[in-house]
């Protein structure tokens, strides 16, 4: 018997008003995890009511009391890691150890936001009048929106929860379709670790429905989404329209660069980690590979030559390397770059088909094009799947070129041995993120995550950064002379 979740609305779980449901795919095994009710219009009502009620109590609790609850929560997680890191292989497809990276990703952002119930500094200053205090504050902002993607499960909900929850806002929350359970299973822990009925609230459901109606909603405050360029653009146009405040991270090209005076070795294994972990699905995975020309054909041998030891198969198994992708659109569209790439003119070097590991599910081998142009689709789009493609240059300068060009500005590498050539890249790539001689991902929960151009709007996300998304910032001045003084006109 599969198991049905409901709605999670006001501390309780409830019937949706839709009467509609859909299933939960293990997309290795294409088995029906669970049946999880679709929220309707009506239901995002009820759940922003429940929020606006959860936040009169929760922004009244002390910082440090709010975050005696997430302690609490991090603690949860911490003893339920492995089961949650089984249940989201089996909901996501990524590889166990990634799994528990992912639940681990929570627990840090979990502490880290907590931590920060004793810290949420204001600033104090001076004043140009006498006997007048100068200092800024932070507010909470309400009821905050988020709709967050499938990749990392609970770890990028958690990245958008937990500084919320510490800054003293309620939430409602919609996650992916693809992985509903992982989303129920945070806000149940968070709901067992003391968080007040209503501060969380659950809407499971399609974008063009429930995310709809959360970017539209004229008493939900702010909206905090992760996932495609074109659906950002859409919600921030909309947000406009009631003047909602929204953070965007859109996803990443991201570049890597391997210099003729890279340390060849390393440089191989952050490709393929970066290439190919999470089966290419990351915002900040390496879909360009960069190569210098003096080293170019060493290197692409190299890198074939191991590439073709990964294997790909179910995320449970210890000798899998690769998981399946996340769903059937997903793969059509892996597959549908491959035609482009072919059709372009690259050079399939590696993969390009579906692999066939016994299982039913939805698998891709890990994919490398090379003679890629930088103006060809395969270089410019965000493919979310196992595919590489690889542009030769010819200097350092010529690199960042590349990798500049285009609209996306996540995550980016330089390999090289020369401090000079990894300043310059630090000080020219266009980008949110750049590594020195690391893949270009494994961001840290305590720097600030997030990008510029197409990938965002100028919020990051994890840091101190997370603070000032989900807070407002009041100025206050306070004259103790008694008098009235007048600002840029009383003064001596
Ligand atoms: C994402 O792909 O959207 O830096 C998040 C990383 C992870 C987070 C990725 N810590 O790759």
């Amino acid at each position: 018997m599969v198991q049905e979740y409901k709605l999670l609305i006001g501390g309780e779980s409830i019937d949706s008003s839709t009467g509609e449901t859909f299933d939960d795919i293990n997309p290795a095994t294409l088995e029906n995890l669970a049946t999880v009710q679709v929220a309707g219009i009506e239901d995002v009502n009820r759940a922003v009511s429940a929020a606006e009620a959860g936040f009169r109590v929760w922004s009244e609790v002390p910082a440090p009391g709010r975050a005696d609850v997430l302690f609490r929560a991090a603690r949860i997680l911490q003893e339920r890691k492995e089961d949650l890191a089984v249940l989201m292989t089996e909901e996501m497809g990524k590889v166990l150890p990634e799994a528990r990276g992912d639940v681990q990703e929570a627990i840090d952002i979990t502490n880290y936001a907590a931590g920060e119930g004793r810290r949420m500094f204001g600033d104090t200053t001076t004043s140009e009048l006498k006997d007048k205090f100068c200092m800024t504050v932070l507010r909470p902002i309400g009821v905050v929106g988020m709709i967050t993607p499938w990749n990392f499960p609970i770890a990028i909900p958690s990245w958008k929860i937990m500084p919320a929850l510490i800054a003293g806002n309620a939430v409602v929350f919609k996650p992916s379709s693809d992985t509903p359970l992982l989303a129920i299973k945070l806000v149940e822990i968070l709901m067992e670790a003391g968080l007040p009925p209503g501060v969380v609230n659950i809407v499971p459901g399609p974008g063009g429905c429930v995310g709809k109606a959360i970017v539209q909603h004229p008493r939900i405050s702010a909206v905090s989404f992760t996932g495609s360029l074109d659906t950002g653009k859409w919600i921030m146009e909309e947000c406009a329209k009631t003047m909602k405040r929204v953070s965007l991270e859109l996803g990443g090209k991201n570049p890597v660069i391997v210099m003729d005076d890279a340390d060849l070795e390393l440089a191989l294994e952050g490709v393929l980690w970066g290439a190919f972990g999470t089966t290419g699905q990351r915002c900040t995975a390496t879909s360009r590979l960069i190569l210098h020309e003096k080293i170019k054909d060493e290197f692409i041998r190299r890198l074939v030559a191991k590439t073709k030891y990964l294997r790909v198969g179910n995320g449970l198994l210890p000798e899998t390397d690769i998981g399946p992708v996340i769903n059937k659109a997903q793969l059509d569209k892996i597959e549908k770059y491959v035609r482009i790439g072919k059709e372009e003119g690259a050079t399939l070097l590696l993969g390009g088909n579906r692999a066939d590991p016994g299982l039913p599910g939805y698998f891709f081998e890990p994919t490398i094009f090379t003679d890629v142009r930088q103006e060809m689709r395969i270089a410019q789009e965000e493919i979310f799947g196992p595919v590489l493609s690889i542009i030769t240059v010819s200097d350092l300068d010529e690199a960042i070129e590349v990798a500049n060009n285009t609209k996306y500005g996540l995550s980016s590498a330089i390999y090289t041995e020369n401090i000079g050539n990894a300043f310059r890249a630090i000080k020219k790539i266009e980008a949110g993120i750049t590594y020195v001689n690391a893949p270009t991902i494994g961001a840290e929960v305590h720097l600030p995550f997030g990008g510029i151009k197409g990938t965002g709007n100028g919020f990051r996300e994890a840091g101190t950064e997370a603070i000032k998304e989900f807070t407002e910032v009041k100025a206050v001045y306070i004259d103790y002379s008694g008098r009235l003084q007048k600002a840029q006109i009383d003064i001596e």
